[in-house]
């Protein structure tokens, strides 16, 4: 098999990286490890940016995120019983947020490729990535029949996550820089309107809780908990009782309870692999780093890389002039650090530490009124939550 590039993971990353090329005549085939059927209903992110939604509507897959999706220009920060409303348009000069789930996004670029007749195989096994510090990288891989294939390129995109297999090939010759947060997420999908129809982040003295939503009519919780929390100890009783308890308030605003039709337990990590570009191989997205969910931004930040990547990679093939290329990893981890500090900045706010002195939360709570107080402070958590338009 030969192709230009070669994309390993169809996550957001690896089919937007896949989109893009092809609006730019540039040929690539993407190998998944997974079946259609599963990464199409793997519930994740639902916090679209702008950028991101500009993105995918310019390439041609937003008509059903733009029908679907649900725009929001404002959020909630809630403590000791009361929610403050940040107003993110407002702030940013009209820029607001899409809600939109991970898997509709992931169902509109599978569909748009298919249909396009552009390769995607799925189910593929042993996958090796090589010679991609000469100009003939090679994957070789087992399809989905069990036969063993090489496909040859010209690059190699990893885009194939945290638990991938392209940053651990180079793991030699990368800088790591890690922090892993004491606590969890546990999230549910419910049967239920939501109570607010813009995002409530709730600080409370048990735990962080969040309260977001799925179009048309769902609601999307997450609760803290333990790092090594098991599902099996939060039957839905116990959920709906913590989220009642984190939310309740003398305003009245509280969660409203429907089936459970999704839970399950993220860890928390901040993560960065420096460089991103190994010759002809180049990191993006989850493969290359993670951020801790509070900031709605693991997504948008896979589109970010693979937006700089494919004009990299298109300036090159039209011109022969790589050096887009050569400052690929530079470009990307300007943008990379900046939204790990806000994740972090967010995550460190909203979230309790085991253990954690009296005086934490007291810092925490005086943070949370400045937010919510100084039209300065507001504006920056507002940039930086509906996406920084950084140079790409
Ligand atoms: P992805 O992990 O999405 O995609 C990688 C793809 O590569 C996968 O389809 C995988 O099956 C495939 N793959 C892996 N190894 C392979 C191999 N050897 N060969 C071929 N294919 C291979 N972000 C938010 O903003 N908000 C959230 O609430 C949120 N919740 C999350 C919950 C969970 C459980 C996880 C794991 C992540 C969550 N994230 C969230 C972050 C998430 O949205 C990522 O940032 C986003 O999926 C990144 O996209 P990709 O880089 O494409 O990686
Ligand atoms: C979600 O809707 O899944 C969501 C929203 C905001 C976050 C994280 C997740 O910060």
């Amino acid at each position: 098999m030969r192709t230009q590039v070669g994309i390993v993971g169809a996550g957001p990353a690896g089919l937007v990286l896949g989109l893009l090329l092809a609006r730019e005549g540039i040929e690539s085939v993407v190998l998944e490890s997974r079946s259609r059927e599963y990464i199409e209903h793997r519930v994740r992110a639902g916090v679209l940016e702008q950028g991101t939604v500009d993105c995918l509507a310019a390439s041609g897959v937003g008509e059903r995120l733009q029908r679907e999706g649900m725009v929001h220009h404002g959020l909630f920060l809630r403590w000791d019983g009361y929610s403050h409303r940040i107003a993110l348009s407002d702030l940013t000069g009209g820029r607001g947020i899409t809600l939109y789930g991970q898997q509709e996004v992931v169902k509109d670029l599978v569909a748009e490729r298919v249909e396009d007749g552009r390769e995607l195989l799925f189910e593929v096994s042993d996958v090796r990535v090589e010679d991609f510090d000469g100009d003939e990288p090679a994957i070789r891989f087992t399809d989905a029949t069990g036969a063993e294939q090489v496909l040859r390129c010209d690059v190699i995109a990893g885009c194939d996550g945290f638990h991938g297999l392209c940053r651990p090939t180079v793991e030699t010759a990368l800088r790591v820089y890690e922090r892993e947060y004491p606590f969890g997420w546990l999230g549910i999908l419910a049967e239920a309107a939501p109570s607010s129809d813009e995002l409530v982040y709730c600080h409370h003295e048990r735990g962080f809780a969040l309260q977001s939503m799925r179009p048309p009519d769902l609601t999307r919780l997450y609760l803290q908990v333990a790092p090594d929390e098991e599902l099996e100890r939060w039957p839905d009783e116990r959920v709906w009782e913590e989220l009642h308890t984190r939310f309740a308030g003398d305003d009245g605003f509280d969660v409203a309870e429907g089936a459970v039709v999704e839970k399950g337990i993220t860890p928390m990590r901040s993560f960065v692999a420096e460089p991103l570009r190994h010759g002809r191989l180049f990191l993006a997205g989850d493969a290359a780093h993670i951020v801790p969910p509070t900031g709605a931004k693991g997504l948008n930040l896979a589109v970010a890389d693979v937006r700089v990547l494919a004009d990299g990679l298109a300036h090159w093939y039209s011109t022969g002039d790589g050096s887009r290329l050569d400052s690929y990893s530079d470009r990307c981890l300007r943008r990379v650090w900046r939204v790990q500090h806000f994740s972090w900045w967010m995550t460190r706010m909203l979230h309790r530490l085991p253990g954690e002195d009296p005086f934490e939360p007291m810092l925490q709570r005086s943070q949370l009124e400045y937010v919510c107080s100084s039209h300065a402070a507001a504006t920056s958590l507002a940039e930086n939550y509906v996406g920084l338009e950084l140079e790409l």
